[in-house]
Formats: C-alpha cells, structure tokens, sequence
C-alpha cells in the first residue's frame, strides 16, 4: 500500500464530507443544522477548511477504526469533526494577537480576506460545528450513544484547556525564551500532539478498542506526534513555501525554541526517526492491522508539506 495514494483517496473522502456538512439544505445522517447561518460565515468557513491541507487528523481517525473493521463513512462525521478543530486552531493561531501570517494552505489567511473579527468568528464556529456533528452522530446507524459521549469527551480533553488550547498558552509564553528539550516536549504534546490522540483514540472507541488498545494507540500517538513536530521545525527550515503553502522561517521570527535550534538539523532529523521507530513498536500489540499507521508514522517525517 502506497500511503502518498492513501492519503490523496482518504483526503478526497474527506474534502467531499466537508462539503456536504457545510452545504446548506443537507439533511444526511449526523450533518449540522446550518439554518440561518450567516452567508458570509458560512463562507468564510468555508474559505479555510475546505483549503486543502493534509488531512492528517481525519487520516488517524479513519486509520485506528479500520483497526476493527470500520470503514471510512462509518467515522466520517468524527473525521471531519478532528478536521473542523485543526482548521478553527490554524485560523486563530493566524490572527495578528497570535502569530500574525498572511499566507496558509498556499492561500491569504483568514483575517487577511474577511478580517479579524471574522476570523475570530470563522475558529468559533468550526469548534461549535465539529462538536454538533461529534453529538449528532448518535443519529447514524452503528453508534451508540455512550460511544459518541465518549468520543465527545475525548475529543474535548484533547482540543482544550489542558491540550492544544493550553499547549498553544505554554507555547506563546515561551517565545523569546530558551525552552529545553523536556519543555519542548510538553508544549507540543499538548499543542499538536493531544489531538492526534484525540483522533485516534476517538476512531478506535468507535471501533471498540479495549483500554490496553487505547494505550497501545497513546504511546503511538505521544511519538507520532514527536515525529511530526521535528518535521514541522525541520520543514520552518528546509521547506519551501511553494509545498507547505505557508512562509518559512516563522519559528526564528517569533524567537521559538524549536528542535532545529536545540539540537541541530541533523540531530533533529535523528530524533524524528527514533520516535517513528517508538510509534511502530508502540503499534505491535495489533500486528499486521496497523499497517496503515505504520506507514502513516513514516510519512509525517518524509513529508515535505
Ligand atoms: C483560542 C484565540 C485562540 C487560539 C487558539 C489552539 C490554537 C489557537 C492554536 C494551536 C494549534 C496550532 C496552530 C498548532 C500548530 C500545529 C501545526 C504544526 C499545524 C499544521 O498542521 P498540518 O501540517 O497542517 O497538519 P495542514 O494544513 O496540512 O492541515
């Protein structure tokens, strides 16, 4: 299996749900109502997430419940819910109050085409939405109630206060400061990394994981989540805006410690492959299911995007 062909097939799936969720009139099991939602925010959510982007969140959900079985439209509104909170995350981390860029997913920010107030309505809303449809899909066939308050208690921990929300605290009061490496460590574990395990311990709840499983995906996601921030610091360095479709060189501008400046870009580079490594054993307990994990823990740090 080809995880670039994976991950194109599962973003397109995921790009169409998006849109239908987002398309007034739309009366499919476990879509919002939009009723009297204002068109221009409609639209200016729109703008961001239907933007592109790799999709990576909805590719974890759809990953851990394939583990048992599940296929794509079975966990397509929790999928699309994880998609909502990263592009929301992506529009305010953009604001001038935060770090202020013009550019995202190859195209001028949010604040930059509809303005700040917007901007800052467009993140509300996609956080309202996604958790709607994460309650809402208590109306498809297959899912419980109690597995979809689990999933909404999940995805709530991770989104947070005390994950990324908090992370992105941690994260702003350390600019102009030099963190070391286990500061690192716990800004972008719950930064980035709390909602990569959101995802997919929110997949595999619906899969109905164990709670040995759920650990087992935990320190898979801890590692993956290591893996692509190297990646991330890594591509602030290397990248080029052409791919990433977002400027380079943000993290010397805002005067972040970054694993680029901690330990160099090869010794970043190093550690990227050790966590990959980490998160492929962490994946043993599920043996040949989790081939697509395995592959999508490889791809974070091959990624040029
Ligand atoms: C509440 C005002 C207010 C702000 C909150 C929570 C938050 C803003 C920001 C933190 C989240 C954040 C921006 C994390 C950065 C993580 C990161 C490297 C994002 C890029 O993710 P990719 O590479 O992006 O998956 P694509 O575009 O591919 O989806």
């Amino acid at each position: 299996m080809n995880i670039t062909t994976y991950l194109k097939e599962q973003s397109r799936l995921v790009d169409q749900a998006l849109d239908r969720y987002t398309t007034l009139g739309n009366r499919a099991p476990g879509s919002p109502a939009l009723e009297g939602l204002p068109p221009t925010l409609l639209e200016a959510m729109r703008y961001s997430l239907l933007a592109g982007g790799k999709r990576l969140r909805p590719a974890l959900v759809i990953a851990a419940a394939g583990l048992y079985g599940l296929a794509p439209e079975q966990v397509m509104p929790t999928a699309c819910a994880m998609e909502m909170i990263h592009t929301y995350s992506l529009v305010h981390d953009d604001l001038p109050c935060m770090d202020d860029d013009d550019l995202r997913r190859g195209m001028p920010t949010s604040h930059k085409v509809y303005g700040e107030a917007i901007a800052t309505l467009v993140g509300d809303g996609l956080l309202t939405l996604a958790f709607e449809m994460l309650a809402r899909q208590a109306e498809i066939a297959g899912v419980a109630p109690d597995q979809a308050l689990r999933v909404v208690t999940e995805v709530a921990v991770g989104a947070g206060a005390a994950g990324m929300v908090g992370g992105q605290v941690e994260d702003l009061a350390w600019e102009g400061r030099r963190a070391d490496g286990a500061q690192l460590e716990r800004i972008h574990a719950m930064k980035t990394g709390a909602l990569f395990r959101a995802s997919l311990r929110a997949g595999a709840i619906l899969g109905g994981a164990t709670l040995a499983e759920l650990v087992a995906l935990d320190r898979y996601a801890a590692q993956f989540g290591l893996a692509f921030q190297i990646q991330d610091d890594v591509l602030d360095v290397t990248g080029d805006t052409a791919k990433t479709g977002k400027a380079t060189g943000r993290d010397l501008r805002h005067e972040k410690s970054t694993y680029v400046s901690l330990y160099g870009l090869e010794g970043a580079q190093e550690r990227a492959r050790h966590a990959v490594a980490e998160a492929v054993a962490a994946l043993a307990p599920f043996g040949e299911r989790a081939q697509i994990l395995i592959r999508l823990a490889e791809f974070v740090v091959d990624r040029d995007a």
